[in-house]
Order: C-alpha cells, then structure tokens, then sequence
C-alpha cells in the first residue's frame, strides 16, 4: 500500500506542478489551446489495439474478473470503450458494469482527458463509450478496448479516421498493449504506424507491450516459433530496427478451453509459457508508475520550451526597454537644446528680456515640454517600430542557441513567439515576463530534478505484492494445461529461451 500511496500522491504533485507553474505561462503565450494539465490529470490509461479476433476484449474481461465487454469471432465490438473504476460501488458486490457514459458526455465533461477527441465528429462520438466496473484490476488505472483493425475497404465505413483516433489515443496513454494472433501475425502495419507516428522515439519502446496472443491455437512449438518467426520479421520491417522488441507469449486459457482447440500435443510448451500472462498482467498494473515515467518526460519537455520561450520574451523586452532608454537620451538632449534654442532666438530677437526673464523660463520650459511630446509620437514611435521590426527579422539572435538541443527546442517555440511579439507589438510589461520567466526557469532547473530524485526514491521502493496477488481473477483458469509428465527437454529449453529473450 506504501508503494501505491507514493505513487498516487507523486502523480498529484506532478500534475500540481504542471497546473500552478506552466499552464499559466502556456495558455497566455499560445503554446497551449489549452490548460496542459487536461490531458494528464486523469488516471493512468492503458490502451488495447490490434486486429478484431486477437483477443482484446477476451483479455479485458480476464483481467476484470467478469464478462464486461462483448467477446466473439466476428468483429463484435465497433466502439471505443473507457473502462475505469467505480468509487462508490462497493467492494464486496460482485464484479459488474456499475454506470454507462456515452461518447458525446465524455467528449465535454473537462473532468475527463478526452476533449482532444472531439475533433474526430459525431460518428465517433457514437463509438465511444465509458463503462464504470466495480473491479480492483482498474482501482489505479484505466482500459480502453478497442475495435479491431479491419480490411480497407470496411474501413472506409467507419466515418471516422481510425488511425487518427488511435493515434491520439496512444498520446493520452502510459503504456499500448498491441495485440497479434497466430492467424494474423503481422497485419496490424497500420495501427503501428500511427503509434510510430505519436510517440516520440525515444519513449516507444517503454510505453508499447508487444503481445503475440492465442498461442494455444498453434498446433506445436514449431508452428508457435514459425508465427513467432513472421511476427518478429514483421516488426522489424515496421520499426525499421533489427532488435526485436520484447514479445509476450500468451493465451487466454479460458478461451482456449472453450473454442476447444488445445491440441493434446500443444500443451508442453504452454505449460512453459503460463508465466507470461502474469507477466503481462503485472506490466498493466505498473501503469501507474509508468504514468509518472510521462509525466516528469512531460514537465521536462514543456518547463524546457517555456523556459526558453520566456528566455526570449525577456530578452525582446530588455532590448527594446534599453533601446527605448537610449532614444529617451537622445530624445532629453536634444529637446534640451531646441528649448534653449527657442529661448536664445526669443532673446536676441528682444522678445524675453534675457535669461532670468520668468516668461523666457517658462517659454523655455514649454518648448522643451512641447518637443518631448512630438518626440515621443513622432520619431520615438518610428524608431520603436523600426527596433520592433528588425527583432522580428533577425528573431534567431534573440536568445544564444549554442547548443543542438536549444537548436532543436528553438525549432518548436519560434513559431509561438514569432506570433505573440507580432500580436502585441512587443508591448507588454518587462517585470510581469520577468517574474513568469522565474516561475518557469525554477521548475526547469529544479523541479524536474526533484522529480527524477522521487522517482530514483520510488525504484527502490518494493512493489506491494498485495497489489498483485489480491487481484486473482474469479474468472477461473480452467484449461491450464497440466505440466506435462515426460517433459520435452528440447521444447522446454526454447520455451525458456524465449521467455528470457522478452525479460
Ligand atoms: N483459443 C483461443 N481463443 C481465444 C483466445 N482469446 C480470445 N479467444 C477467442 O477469440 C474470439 C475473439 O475474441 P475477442 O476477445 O472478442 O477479440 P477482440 O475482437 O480482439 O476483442 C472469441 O471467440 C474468444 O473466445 C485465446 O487465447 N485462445
Ligand atoms: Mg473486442
């Protein structure tokens, strides 16, 4: 519980960081359409694609310990399906469908993360659904079932950009479970594009689970390995890499029992591959500490780009406020010398009697005065409006980009603030950006580190097992398959070997 309760508040705190010290400065500087915290303030979410058939919602309901959603061969299930915990239900009820939520709800409800959705019309709107469940699995975490990937020709019915939405998805997402069967090793190149596509590369390999699912339907270790062979070529194609990514070997051996396919000579090496659907059962529970994984990547990436963004407002304003001070110079000299001027003519003219004259002070004060003022709308302006212009014009000196790094931040910000120096015309208060650029610089200097810090804290924390082995399914494994009395030492020995290659 420990583990758990450090977690959850760690994950408070962070999105606490996020609200108080970057959104402010994001939504006032369009970095950000909106507050950035809406996409992160909710609970960690694990996101389930792959083909229709691979055993999505089969799994699910394992995990849950109840049949929540629709299972079947043909493509059952068309809809987005949200699966969270249900606080106020009771503990001791049995596992059920507490409260249903439609799309259009979900879309507008700013209590939940899905408003970047909306974009995608009213057809997936009526695709997309939230079941509440009374099922301790989801107590820290969120599911999301998805339809499967179909042939194109269907797919153009849908109504819907598909991969959009999976793509989006996968961004809101801590960890994407995608799924293959033996019957389809290797079809799904399209949702894997669009994951390619929205996770950054640096964190796909952390937040994607390759699981090669309904093995039991392969007739023996070297059908499996011939599956497991394509899948792996496959994914290499994909990744474009020649490392393989970890894959999870698994089945749902309630399904196998039912769909009656265990082939009596299958069940030696499934019986060396049982530990693996656990395994991938405690890679979604740790969803949670994954989410913490993103979330301080998240405050690192943005408190990096608003702190230079404010770098560069601070510096526009004390270019131009030094600029303003040295024109104000010249400005002060020279009126100086016009209403002295004015009040020599004035005296060798004989209109003021001479210098100590009150009336050839006061003309001289006035002409002074006069002078500031068309200074200050006249040249003054132009000369502002002329500093303004080359600041933009020469926009990449603004800030020293010495390093790759700030090259590559640089990149993503000028647009931003190209577009606000242009809309206010560089006018706002210098002590305001000052004390924004403070805010922001102590979380990029300091916070993040704090963050990594609680997160090295949290490493060596031990996991509450309870977390894990109070989550056995009521959903019985009836079809385990009995060790096998003569074991095959060869199929044992590749069995391991594959179950070592994923750890
Ligand atoms: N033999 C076998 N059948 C499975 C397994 N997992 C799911 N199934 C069956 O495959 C069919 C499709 O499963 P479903 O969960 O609806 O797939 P989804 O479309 O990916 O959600 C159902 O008839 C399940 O009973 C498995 O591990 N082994
Ligand atoms: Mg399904």
């Amino acid at each position: 519980m420990y583990r758990e309760n450090y977690i959850n508040s760690l994950r408070l705190e962070m999105v606490e960081m996020v609200r108080e010290y970057l959104s402010p400065a994001a939504l006032k500087y369009g970095y950000a359409d909106v507050a950035l915290e809406s996409t992160i303030k909710w609970r960690p979410l694990v996101l389930v694609v792959g083909n229709y058939s691979s055993g999505k919602s089969t799994l699910i309901n394992e995990f849950l310990g109840a049949d929540i959603q629709a299972v079947g061969q043909a493509p059952t299930d068309d809809s987005f399906t949200i699966l969270t915990y249900d606080d106020e239900a009771g503990e001791a009820d049995p596992v059920r469908t507490t409260e249903k939520r439609d799309g259009k709800f979900l879309l507008n409800d700013p209590d939940y993360p899905f408003e970047i959705l909306k974009k995608h019309g009213h057809r997936f709107a009526s695709h997309f659904r939230l079941k509440k469940v009374n099922s301790q699995f989801l107590r820290n975490l969120a599911l999301i079932d998805t339809p499967g990937m179909l042939d194109s020709v269907t797919e153009r019915d849908r109504g819907y950009d598909y991969q959009d939405v999976i793509g989006d998805m996968a961004q809101l997402a801590d960890l994407v479970l995608v799924l293959f069967d033996p019957h389809k090793a290797g079809t799904v190149r399209e949702a894997h594009t669009s994951l390619r596509e929205t996770i950054s590369a640096r964190t796909f390999e952390d937040r994607v689970l390759f699981v090669l699912n309904r093995i039991d339907e392969c007739a023996s270790l070297s059908d499996l390995l011939q599956v497991y062979g394509t899948l792996c070529w496959n994914l290499s194609q994909i990744t474009g890499r020649k490392d393989i990514p970890p894959i999870h070997l698994t089945y749902s051996s309630r399904a196998a029992g039912n769909a009656d396919s265990f082939h009596p000579d299958t069940r030696g090496f499934l019986y060396h591959l049982q530990n693996q659907r656990k395994k991938l059962k405690e890679g979604i529970l740790d969803a949670p500490r994954r989410r913490l994984d993103n979330l301080a990547s998240f405050i690192e990436t943005h408190s990096e780009r608003l702190d230079q963004l404010l770098e560069a407002m601070v510096a526009y304003r004390t270019r131009l406020r030094d600029f303003r001070i040295k024109l104000g110079l010249i400005g002060g000299l020279l009126c100086l010398i016009c209403g002295g001027a004015a009040v020599l003519a004035g005296i060798s003219v004989g209109i003021f009697g001479g210098f100590t004259d009150p009336i050839a002070v006061s003309a001289g004060i006035g002409a002074l005065l006069l002078f500031l003022f068309l200074w200050r709308v006249g040249p003054m302006g132009f000369f502002v409006r002329v500093c303004h212009n080359r600041s933009l014009k020469n926009i990449d000196r603004l800030i020293p980009l010495e390093t790759q790094t700030r090259r590559d931040t640089w990149q993503v910000i000028r647009p931003v603030v190209l577009r606000y120096l242009e809309k206010t015309g560089g006018r706002f208060p210098l002590k305001t950006v000052k004390n924004e650029y403070n805010r922001v610089h102590r979380i990029y200097a300091e916070g993040a580190r704090e963050v990594r810090k609680a997160l090295n804290e949290l490493a060596g924390i031990k996991p509450d097992q309870s977390v894990f082995d109070g989550l056995s399914s009521p959903i019985r494994d009836e079809a385990i398959p009995p060790e096998p009395e003569t074991e095959n030492p060869e199929a044992a020995e590749t069995a391991d070997c594959l179950s070592q290659k994923q750890s």
